[in-house]
């Protein structure tokens, strides 16, 4: 047998987390997970597909795709309007969708998603997109910070081998998902081809402890979840909308074993959240934590809603959160259509700090050495 290995593990061990809600390592001595995964040795249901029951593909290993979360410039804060230059490298590549599979990105920069651009309102941005000689596909670019018809798009058609320039006043705040989009736009962004940019205001963001930047993604390929090899984009599904992967920033794994995102306890966070989509809408959701402020459609100029469990954010759309940390422990990001963690869609925040067993702990009240 073939079967993947890690990706069972990391399911059943996040399996265990949703059970139980705990926030450390799972209490072996309870029921344990989902029949269907011990059953089939990978995620979904016990009634596998033929083709994923004898998965006796090669294996193939690529460059890492992803974005790591902590990768993301600085806070502008509070200063004039300037002329920022964005140089945008398109980069056709066969890297790691998953542990033994690979996948044909098409990327900004070489990472899914694209560099994380942040400007302030009223600042002159200059975007140089180059695509790279050795690619098949022109390339193009759409910022939805943009004011101006196609959002750049219709500026920057480019074959491969050549440079395209543009220029726009960004002149509402807000953070934006920006895209390729040569058509047929929707597997260019299928494939990778999606990031942010952070419109700041005139004053600046709230400070916090630490900022991460996460984008979620739909891929649609040839062969099921778990196959091993490379995979080609399968246009059908693509147009049918059943995507056979869902991920954080660009691969199964992304931000579980490669790069969770880590904080303190008593730090404030935000997640600057986007989803490239192409198509479905995200339901996002942070497995035992609240989101203290969400700009509900990353609107920066409309006040936060407070106190929220789930942010809906549309496909070429964002969200900001910001949450402070109270309990040490892990959280897992997840898109609440839990259908979709079955298929890659999983993120853990590790909260490292003192226990604060006055407000998280096991057995009954009194057992809380706060009684
Ligand atoms: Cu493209």
């Amino acid at each position: 047998m073939n079967m993947r290995k890690s990706w069972p593990f990391t399911l059943l061990t996040a399996s265990l987390l949703l059970l139980w809600g705990c926030p450390n390592q799972p209490d072996t001595s309870k029921p344990g997970p989902d029949k269907a995964l011990q059953a089939t040795g990978r995620p979904g249901n016990a009634t596998s597909s033929p083709e994923s029951a004898t998965n006796t593909s090669t294996q193939t290993k690529g460059p890492s795709i992803v974005h790591p979360p902590s990768d993301l410039p600085r806070a502008i804060g509070k200063r004039s309007p300037q002329h920022i230059r964005v140089d945008l490298e398109a980069v056709e590549l066969e890297g790691q969708l998953a542990d033994g599979t690979t996948y044909t990105y098409m990327t900004f920069n070489k990472l899914v998603p694209g560099p994380l651009l942040r400007a302030r309102v009223d600042d002159t941005v200059e975007i140089h997109l180059k695509n790279l000689a050795a690619n098949q596909l022109t390339h193009s670019i759409d910022l939805h910070a943009v004011t101006g018809p196609g959002g750049g798009s219709a500026l920057t058609p480019t074959p491969p081998g050549e440079e395209k320039v543009f220029t726009f006043k960004a002149i509402k705040p807000g953070l934006y998902v920006y895209h390729c989009a040569t058509a047929m736009v929707a597997e260019h962004i299928t494939s990778g081809m999606y990031g942010l940019i952070v419109v700041e205001p005139a004053a600046g963001l709230p400070p916090v402890d630490r900022e991460f930047y996460v984008m979620q993604g739909e891929l649609y390929t040839d062969r099921p979840f778990g196959e091993y090899g490379p995979q080609r984009l399968s246009r059908s599904k693509l147009l049918a909308e059943t995507p056979d992967y869902l991920v954080f920033n660009g691969a199964v794994g992304a931000l579980t074993t490669e790069h969770p995102l880590k904080a303190k306890v008593g730090e404030t966070v935000r997640i600057f959240f986007g989803v490239g989509g192409p198509n479905l809408i995200s339901s996002f959701h942070i497995i035992g934590e609240h989101l203290d402020r969400l700009y509900n459609l990353a609107s920066f100029t409309s006040p936060p809603l407070t106190t929220v469990q789930t942010a809906l954010v549309p496909p070429g759309g964002a969200a900001m959160v910001e949450l402070k940390l109270e309990v040490p422990g892990r959280y897992l990001l997840v898109d609440h259509a839990l259908s979709r963690f079955e298929k890659g869609l999983l993120g853990f925040l590790e909260v490292e700090g003192p226990a604060r067993s006055d407000l998280f702990h096991e057995g009954g009240a009194s057992a809380s050495p706060a009684h």
